[in-house]
């Protein structure tokens, strides 16, 4: 069939994100006329839908639906009304449009609902349904678990036996910003972070790809010239068997690509020298809390005092660093934040203002997250909430007002 894998807009000029989502398909549909369009690299997202479907006359479009929003507070930024205009092109067009996504699979009754023209919803991983839907469609092939119904049902891929993702099904060359393209080692966590969506969207334990396969991606996108990529793992260095095994392969494979991954604060010193060593040029972490007692509400591994020594060995290892925290974590509040402030200008004029970046953000609270039944049981929010309209978990009065001020002079250097 002729299948065009569409990533949906963003709406707004942003830094483009490679659509790897839809590799992982279009890996899986060889036998099938496959064309890759990302909307998100257009303001003239409509016409560009109406053109590709002029030349190429596709039987099915395949919506790949990332984010709802940008999850940043307190000027939230929907990616619902681009989303629902390019559903307005497809109004008029015949075919069958099917979606997905991790933005539709947190709430796919809620856009099915309001998007009546998705004529199916495949929520999660798309690797098994989704070539189950076009079989079913071109030859009436029985899907197991379906009884029909615009919702399929959720089922997780086997990571030993799919195929690598097709990195050619879209021209990856305009993906040219720092963590543009992604590689993933594993899906899942095994961690459960109470604000945390990745184990309801891929699974509470690490589920981990077959190493060969992750080195040959990495083979593909350096045949496709690609310079640098992000490993889009949760935790890159858990697992520890399984990192050190990746680290070997990458160390013996010398491409010379770049990368960077996401890392917990239990990594050691030569593990991130061999990191460098390997290709890599940064490390985020994402502590997201700075007292114990926001670590520990937050169901955080580790403790305060693991993190600068952490960041201090990534730099001198020569890494450039990210850390991520959240302000207005439960059991945190206006002090935290201040030390929050602190520990940014601290590690930034002594370890490099240049390579050290902080990043503090607000919790946006998604739906089957364990903060959002907190959220409930507490009456914070009403019982019949569902998250969709952006929720954030935030402090109150002088830590709130302090954070509003801290992110307006941001907004004001950084646009
Ligand atoms: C890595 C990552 C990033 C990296 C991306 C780097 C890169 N080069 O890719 C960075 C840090 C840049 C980033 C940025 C953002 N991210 Co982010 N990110 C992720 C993360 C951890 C992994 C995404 C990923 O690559 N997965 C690997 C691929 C293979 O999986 P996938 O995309 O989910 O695709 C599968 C399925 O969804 C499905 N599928 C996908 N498309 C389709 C289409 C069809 C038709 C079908 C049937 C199925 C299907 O099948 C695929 C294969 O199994 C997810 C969390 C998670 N666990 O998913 C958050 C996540 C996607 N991000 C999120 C957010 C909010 C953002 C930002 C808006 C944050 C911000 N304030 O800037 C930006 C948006 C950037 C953008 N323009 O899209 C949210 C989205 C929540 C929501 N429901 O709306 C998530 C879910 C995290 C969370 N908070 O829960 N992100
Ligand atoms: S925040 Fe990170 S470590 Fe915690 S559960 Fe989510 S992916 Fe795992």
């Amino acid at each position: 069939m002729r299948i065009l894998l569409v990533q949906s807009p963003t709406g707004r000029p942003e830094a483009p994100i490679y659509p790897i989502g839809l590799a992982f398909i279009a890996g899986q549909l060889s036998r099938h006329e496959l064309k890759g369009l990302d909307l998100s690299l257009s303001n003239d997202y409509q016409l560009l839908l109406r053109d590709a479907i002029a030349s190429f006359t596709p039987e099915i479009i395949a919506l790949s639906f990332r984010n709802i929003d940008d999850s940043s507070y307190p000027v939230t930024y929907s990616y619902l009304k681009p989303f629902s205009e390019i559903l307005d092109v497809l109004g008029s067009w015949e075919g069958i449009v099917i979606a997905g996504g991790t933005g539709f699979s947190i709430y796919p009754e809620i856009i099915m609902e309001r998007f009546p023209r998705i004529d199916y919803g495949i929520p999660g991983e798309g690797e098994v349904v989704f070539p189950e839907l076009v079989d079913h469609l071109e030859s009436g092939t029985a899907i197991e678990g379906w009884s029909g119904g615009r919702m399929l049902p959720w089922k997780q891929a086997d990571l030993g036996c799919i195929s690598t993702p097709d990195y050619s099904f879209i021209d990856i060359s305009r993906y040219t910003f720092p963590d543009s393209i992604g590689v993933q080692s594993r899906r899942g966590c095994a961690f459960s972070c109470t604000y945390c969506t990745y184990s309801f969207l891929s699974g509470s334990s690490f589920r981990l790809r077959p190493v060969e396969k992750v080195i040959r991606d990495i083979k593909e996108l350096d045949d496709l010239g690609v310079s640098r990529f992000s490993f889009v793992d949760s935790v890159f260095n858990a697992p520890e068997d399984y990192f050190e095994e990746l680290l070997s392969a990458l160390e013996e494979s010398a491409f010379g690509i770049s990368w960077s991954a996401w890392l917990d604060q239990n990594v050691t010193p030569s593990q991130l020298m061999r990191m460098k060593a390997a290709g890599a040029v940064k490390v985020d972490f994402s502590p997201d809390a700075i007292t114990d007692k926001g670590l520990k509400r937050l169901a955080k591994r580790g403790k305060t005092a693991d993190l600068l020594p952490a960041v201090k060995s990534a730099r001198r290892a020569g890494l450039q660093v990210g850390i991520n925290f959240f302000n207005g974590n439960p059991g945190e509040g206006f002090w935290a934040f201040l030390r929050k402030i602190c520990f940014m200008f601290r590690v930034r004029f002594t370890l490099g203002w240049k390579s050290t970046f902080v990043n503090i953000g607000t919790i946006r609270v998604y739906a089957h997250s364990p903060l959002a039944g907190y959220m409930i049981r507490k009456g914070i929010v009403s019982e019949d909430c569902t998250f969709f309209a952006p929720v954030f978990y935030r402090s109150q009065g002088p830590g709130d007002w302090l954070y509003r001020l801290f992110q307006r002079v941001r907004r004001l250097k950084h646009g």
